[in-house]
């Protein structure tokens, strides 16, 4: 058995007989409890399932289970053919509401490695939500990139951008920052309007964000202006649950404008 931070914990670890609570879940317990004192840290390791069935003389089976249920929490990462690691493989990420900014503008300000592949690309006369949302005619053809976000190399957001197509009229520009290339032409966002809420991930979603089925999501609409009050995008997006934390500042409000 290799001499690693984790081992420690578990081989001082008496799972008390007097506790009712089904064995797995004590060695979650244990996980957590080590965490939360500082014993175990972030991306310390942890020894292997046999290696801790052993310590603990318990079987495997149950080991795996309390380890599927860390992973699963975001509370340990498992890499493949590495090991079991404490802390989460996602990037948690707080976004001030009041400030508008792009993905990528975002992550580099964190020192976050970002990427976006394109799903899809295509310029089509709008459907009447985009009209209506872009205040647009009918007749007026717009963009519409579908693209996963990446932190990291982890994908994190799916977002679904439409652009009036007299703003980007060639759309094969977007590179990396749909900001940049909006910027470039002189149509850079000056001011958003955001909405967001609670939804449960689809299969498709799922699989491409790399997360349970059904597992939740933050879905955001944003419909962002120019200075000269025309709106320049309408993106809706899905955020993974565990990567993005939405930070609201709140002032008192004035009793005599209340
Ligand atoms: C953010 C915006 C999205 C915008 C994108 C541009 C939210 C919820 N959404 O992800 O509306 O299109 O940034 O980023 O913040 P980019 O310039 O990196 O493509």
């Amino acid at each position: 058995m290799t001499n690693i931070p984790g081992q420690r914990v578990f081989a001082k670890a008496n799972l008390s007989a007097a506790d009712n609570a089904p064995l797995y879940m004590r060695i979650k317990r244990l996980i957590i409890e080590a965490t939360a004192k500082g014993d175990l840290r972030d991306g310390d390791a942890i020894p292997s399932e046999r290696d801790v069935a052993e310590l603990l003389s318990v079987s495997r089976v149950t080991v795996r289970k309390a380890f599927s249920e860390l992973v699963r929490e975001g509370i340990v990462n498992q890499k493949r053919g590495s090991g079991t690691y404490i802390g989460g493989t996602v990037v948690r990420v707080e976004q001030p509401l009041s400030r508008l900014t792009s993905f990528t503008e975002d992550m580099k300000l964190r020192g976050i490695v970002t990427r976006a592949e394109i799903l899809s690309l295509q310029t089509a006369l709008p459907t009447p939500e985009e009209a209506l949302k872009l205040s647009l005619s009918p007749s007026e053809r717009v963009s519409r990139w579908r693209r996963l976000r990446y932190a990291n190399d982890v994908p994190i957001a799916i977002e679904h951008a439409v652009i009036p197509e007299r703003f980007l009229p060639d759309a094969s520009l977007v590179r990396d920052s749909l900001y940049a290339a909006l910027d470039a032409a002189g149509f850079k966002p000056v001011r958003a309007l955001q909405r967001l809420r609670a939804v449960a991930l689809d299969d498709e979603e799922s699989d491409l964000l790399e997360v349970p089925s059904a597992s939740p999501a933050l879905f955001i609409e944003r419909i962002s202006y120019l200075a000269d009050g025309r709106a320049v995008e309408f993106t809706t997006s899905h955020y993974r649950g565990d990567s993005y934390d939405f930070v609201a500042e709140l002032t008192l409000a004035n009793e005599a404008t209340a």
